[in-house]
């Protein structure tokens, strides 16, 4: 008796482990384009793109492989209940087989039509992260705090990674963030930008116009420039070339800013890994690689390494862990609206403009311009962390619920209360300026804080470290500002409280 295989637009890996689990002979597999994936957030044209050219990309490999597929283009299908319901209809099987999703929606999707149906469900594993939902709880139980740090550690020597006999990190140290702290100095020449494949690819011209017939316009973003690839073995050009050219200098330079280079040293592979195309295995085990053959230096690739084995693994258990209700949460109960400025770019902030300018631009931001620019500044002007979330969880081509919520909710946002970070992510002015060449040309001052052409940044932060203090006076990592905030005298804080408020007032002609 068959059983019928679902692949999901995020799921495209031979090794996906539903897939693994099927019979050639005897079982079908099933995808589709579905019209409700495509618009229930506001993607960027160059996500929806990016996924619908990868699965049919996908898609024609399995073919070629010889699996019975049902292949849905665009157009057919508005939800996955009715795609279900549809197949169900269409055939016998014994049960439903699919590899977790990236989003609880989706499980509860699945389901429920599953449910309706009177068909079991079997649900898999994805193997291509080093660890499982499950395994992160087993870690989490009894924990009073959550932190990556330790998650990360234990990974590290679960699985080898720079590590010396299964115990020793390395170098004697597990983290060498102190040295990846740098501005871009022009020490080292800055890398080409990305190589803009398309939209002249066939597959992709034939799905932007399938997109523009059937999905509701305007999707948000361009796609004039799309410095992204659709299959494995070119996301593996992909890794290789990072590997070689910028991962050497990647450590120092993480943190580093730029005006007129949206990318710097950064891997632009999390497209990629959030996809299927890649798995974080390969990833570390290629950086690790560069280290062991004195290619990249260890502050460079114990920085990458606890981006994916650290980061990313944590992030994703920590998701699951958290339920569907996280989503609701909002510490600091911030309910001003979205500014304009966050789809249109224009604003005379310099730093914001440029990146909002670049994520028109290439769907992308690299983690410093997402945490202490548009992040910084929503947690700081107290937007809806709502709002944010659905901004983000759309305009990234790397954005799936998984890894997209915990980053803005819990790291960006402190939106849980500090249970993913141990300090809300906040800086003025002076930071942006240190980190980055914006403020050279923005039309702000980053030295000011009260004047007309002040920095919005300044007013903005010490209003937030005012209205919130005593939210915050528990965390030791937050004393300093508190204590700063104190010696200020009344006049000083009244004026900076009522700049404040002055300029969420003004927000959209900033
Ligand atoms: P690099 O800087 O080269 O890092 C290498 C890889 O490490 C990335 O590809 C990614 O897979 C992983 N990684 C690094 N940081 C994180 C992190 N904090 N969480 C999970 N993985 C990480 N990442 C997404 O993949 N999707 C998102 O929707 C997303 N939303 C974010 C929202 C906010 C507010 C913030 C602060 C971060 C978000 N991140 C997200 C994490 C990070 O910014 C991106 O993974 C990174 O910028 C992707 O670019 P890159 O591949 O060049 O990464
Ligand atoms: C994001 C997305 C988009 C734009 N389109 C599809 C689609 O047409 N079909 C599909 O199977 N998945 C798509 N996705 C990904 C889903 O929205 C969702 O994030 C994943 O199914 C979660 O595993
Ligand atoms: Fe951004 Fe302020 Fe610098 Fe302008 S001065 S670029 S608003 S930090």
């Amino acid at each position: 008796m068959a059983k019928l295989i679902f692949i999901l637009g995020d799921q495209l890996s031979l090794n996906n482990a539903a897939l693994k689990s099927a019979s050639k002979q005897e079982d079908v597999i099933c995808m589709a384009e579905l019209i409700d994936e495509c618009s229930y957030a506001p993607h960027h044209i160059q996500k929806v793109a990016f996924i619908l050219t990868a699965m049919r990309q996908y898609a024609k490999t399995l073919e070629r492989k010889g699996w019975a597929l049902h292949y849905h283009r665009l157009g057919k299908f508005n939800s996955f209940n009715t795609l279900v319901h549809h197949e169900l209809s269409h055939g016998t099987y014994t049960e439903i087989s699919i590899q977790y999703p990236g989003e609880h929606r989706v499980k509860v999707l699945f389901e429920e039509a599953a449910n309706e149906a009177d068909t079991p469900l079997t649900w898999f594993d994805n193997p291509l992260f080093f660890s499982t939902p499950s395994q992160f709880s087993e870690w989490a139980q009894g924990r009073k705090q959550l932190r990556m740090e330790y998650y990360y550690r234990e990974l590290r020597k679960k699985h080898g990674i720079l590590m010396q006999n299964h115990h020793q990190p390395f170098g004697g140290k597990w983290n060498y963030d102190q040295d990846n702290r740098k501005a871009y100095d022009q020490a080292i020449k800055l890398p080409m930008l990305p190589k803009n494949n398309g939209p002249d690819h066939p597959v992709l011209k034939s799905v932007i116009k399938d997109i523009n017939k059937h999905v509701k316009q305007p999707l948000f973003g361009r796609i004039d420039y799309f410095p992204w690839v659709t299959q494995r073995s070119d996301a593996l050009k992909k890794l290789n070339h990072f590997i070689k050219h910028r991962l050497p200098y990647f450590g120092t330079y993480q943190d580093a800013m730029l005006h007129n280079h949206a990318f710097l040293f950064h891997s632009l592979i999390s497209p990629y890994l959030n996809t299927g195309l890649l798995s974080a295995h390969e990833c570390c085990e290629k950086a690790e690689q560069a280290y062991l053959s004195k290619q990249a230096p260890l502050n460079a690739v114990e920085g990458f390494i606890r981006q994916v084995l650290g980061w990313r693994e944590y992030i994703y258990g920590y998701y699951w862990f958290q339920g569907p209700a996280y989503h609701q949460q909002n510490f600091f109960e911030h309910n001003h609206p979205l500014p304009s400025f966050y789809w249109t770019a224009e604003t005379n902030m310099l730093c914001i403009r440029s990146t909002i300018e670049g994520i028109q631009k290439y769907a992308y931001a690299h983690h410093i311009l997402r945490l202490m620019i548009t992040g910084n500044f929503a947690l700081l002007a107290k937007i809806n962390p709502q709002d944010v979330c659905d901004w983000y969880l759309g305009v990234f081509i790397d954005a799936f619920e998984w890894v997209e919520l915990p980053n803005t909710l819990g790291m960006a946002l402190y939106g849980d209360g500090g249970a993913l970070a141990s300090k809300p992510y906040i800086a003025s002015g002076n930071y942006i300026n240190k980190m980055s060449d914006f403020c050279k040309a923005c039309i702000y001052s980053p030295k000011e804080s009260i004047t007309d052409n002040a920095c919005p940044f300044n007013a903005l932060y010490w209003g937030f470290i005012g209205t919130h203090q005593s939210k915050l006076k528990n965390n030791p990592r937050m004393s300093m500002p508190i204590r700063t905030w104190g010696n200020f005298n009344k006049h000083k804080q009244q004026a900076l409280l009522s700049k404040s408020s002055q300029l969420i007032e003004s927000i959209e002609v900033l």
